[in-house]
C-alpha cells in the first residue's frame, strides 16, 4: 500500500494536525514506460506553507484531498523505462507518499558513489543552489566584505555562510539559540553568529559587524531585517530570499522602514531558484568539490516516518531543526542507520 499525506484542510496561522489526513491507497500500476520508485527521503521546506493556502499566488496551491507536494529521493522497484531500472536511485517529486508512478521524464538519476543520495535534496539540491544563486549572483560579495544571513544554521543559510567564506568574505550568522549559534561557528565555520531569541538584536549584531554589512542574504524578514538596515554599508545589497517570520501570520506584519535604502543606495532584490536553473551546473562542480575538500559541511534534521511529517513540518516554523529538515519515508540502503 502507498501511505499518503494529503492536505484534509487549508491552515489558519500555524497548522495543525487536523489540516492534514493520512491515507493507505493502492499502488498504481504501471503503464509501458513506467517506473515505480520508493520514496526514501522526502524534503520539507518552508515553501510548502504557501501551497497550503488558497488564493492568489506564486505556485498552484495543493487541492484539498491531494497529496501534499515535494521533492523526494527514492529507489526504483519495478521499471517499464529503456534507461531506469530497479535499484536505481533517483531524485523525484512525489510528495508526502511512500511511492511514485511517472513515465521518468521527471526523474534525475543519483550516483551514490559521488555523494550521500540526501544530499540531492540538501546542500546539492534546490536549497543549495538558492544559496549559490542568492549569495553570489545576487549578493556579489567581494573579498573582504562582511555578509550576514538569517536562519543561518539552516539548509539554506549553513550554505550561503559557508561560501562567503570560501570567497574571502566575513560571514556572520543570525539564528535561534546558543546552541544553532555555537554550531554554526563551531562547525561551519562562520566568523561569528548572533542569537535573535535575546531580544537585543541591533546591539549584538552591531558588535558582530564592526565593519557594517555589505551583504545580507535575508532568510526570514521582520526584525532582523530592521536590524541590519540600521548596519548596511553604502551600496548593500540584500537577496531577499525568504520571509518565513510570516509564513504564518494571519494578517499582513507591520513593514519596516524602507529609507535607509534610499540614504545607503542599497540594493535590495527578490529572487525565486527556480529561475536559475542555468547556474545548477556550475554550483553542482563548485558544492561537490567543496564538499570533497572539506570547506562545505552540512547537517540533516532526520525525522523518521512518513506519519511524522506533518509535525515535523513545524519544526521549520519553530526553529526545531538544524540543518536540512528530511523524513526518512523508507530505509536508505547506501546509508544503514545505526544502532
Ligand atoms: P531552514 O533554514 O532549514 O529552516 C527554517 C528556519 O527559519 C528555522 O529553523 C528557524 O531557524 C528560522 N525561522 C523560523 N521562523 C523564524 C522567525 N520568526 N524569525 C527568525 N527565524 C525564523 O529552511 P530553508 O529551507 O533553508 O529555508 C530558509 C528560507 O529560504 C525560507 O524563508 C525559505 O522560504 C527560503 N527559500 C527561498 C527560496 C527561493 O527561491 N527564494 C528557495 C528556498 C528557500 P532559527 O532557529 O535560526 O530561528
Ligand atoms: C520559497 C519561498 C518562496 C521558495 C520559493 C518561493 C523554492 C517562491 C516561489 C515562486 O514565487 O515561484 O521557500 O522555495
Amino acid at each position: 500500500m502507498n501511505r499518503q499525506v494529503l492536505l484534509r484542510r487549508r491552515p489558519t496561522g500555524r497548522p495543525v494536525a487536523d489540516d492534514f489526513e493520512i491515507v493507505d491507497a493502492p499502488v498504481p500500476p504501471l503503464a509501458d514506460g513506467d517506473v515505480l520508485r520508493r520514496t526514501i527521503y522526502l524534503s520539507l521546506d518552508p515553501y510548502m506553507r504557501g501551497r497550503m493556502n488558497d488564493g492568489p499566488s506564486y505556485a498552484t496551491p495543493v487541492a484539498l484531498g491531494h497529496v501534499m507536494v515535494g521533492r523526494t529521493v527514492a529507489h526504483v522497484v519495478e521499471s517499464r523505462h529503456r534507461s531506469i531500472n530497479p535499484g536505481d536511485f533517483v531524485a523525484a517529486n512525489d510528495g508526502w507518499q511512500s511511492y511514485g508512478v511517472s513515465n521518468g521524464k521527471d526523474l534525475q538519476k543519483l550516483d551514490p558513489a559521488r555523494a550521500p543520495i540526501s544530499t540531492a535534496l540538501g546542500v546539492l539540491g534546490m536549497p543549495g543552489l538558492t544559496a549559490y544563486v542568492g549569495l553570489l549572483d545576487i549578493g556579489q560579495p567581494k573579498p573582504g566584505e562582511t555578509v550576514v544571513v538569517s536562519a543561518a544554521a539552516g539548509a539554506v543559510g549553513s550554505v550561503v555562510g559557508q561560501i562567503a567564506r570560501i570567497k574571502g568574505c566575513r560571514a556572520v550568522g543570525v539564528a535561534g539559540g546558543a546552541a544553532k549559534c555555537d554550531h554554526v561557528v563551531r562547525e561551519l565555520g562562520f566568523d561569528a553568529c548572533v542569537d535573535h531569541k535575546r531580544g537585543d538584536l541591533k546591539d549584538t549584531l552591531a558588535a558582530a559587524c564592526p565593519g557594517g554589512i555589505d551583504v545580507y542574504f535575508d532568510n526570514v524578514g521582520g526584525d532582523v531585517l530592521k536590524a541590519v538596515f540600521r548596519l548596511m554599508n553604502q551600496n548593500a545589497r540584500i537577496p531577499l530570499c525568504g520571509t518565513i517570520s510570516d509564513y504564518n501570520a494571519t494578517e499582513p506584519p507591520p513593514g519596516p522602514n524602507l529609507r535607509p535604502l534610499l540614504v545607503k543606495r542599497a540594493m535590495i532584490k527578490g529572487f525565486i531558484v527556480f529561475d536559475h536553473n542555468d547556474r545548477a551546473p556550475a554550483f553542482f562542480t563548485d558544492c561537490a568539490a567543496w564538499l570533497r575538500e572539506g570547506k562545505l559541511k552540512y547537517r540533516e534534521d532526520i525525522v523518521e516516518g512518513i506519519d511524522n511529517a506533518p509535525a515535523a513540518f513545524l519544526k521549520l516554523f519553530d526553529g526545531g531543526n538544524v540543518g536540512k529538515l528530511l523524513v526518512r519515508v523508507s530505509p536508505d540502503p547506501t546509508r544503514p542507520i545505526a544502532s
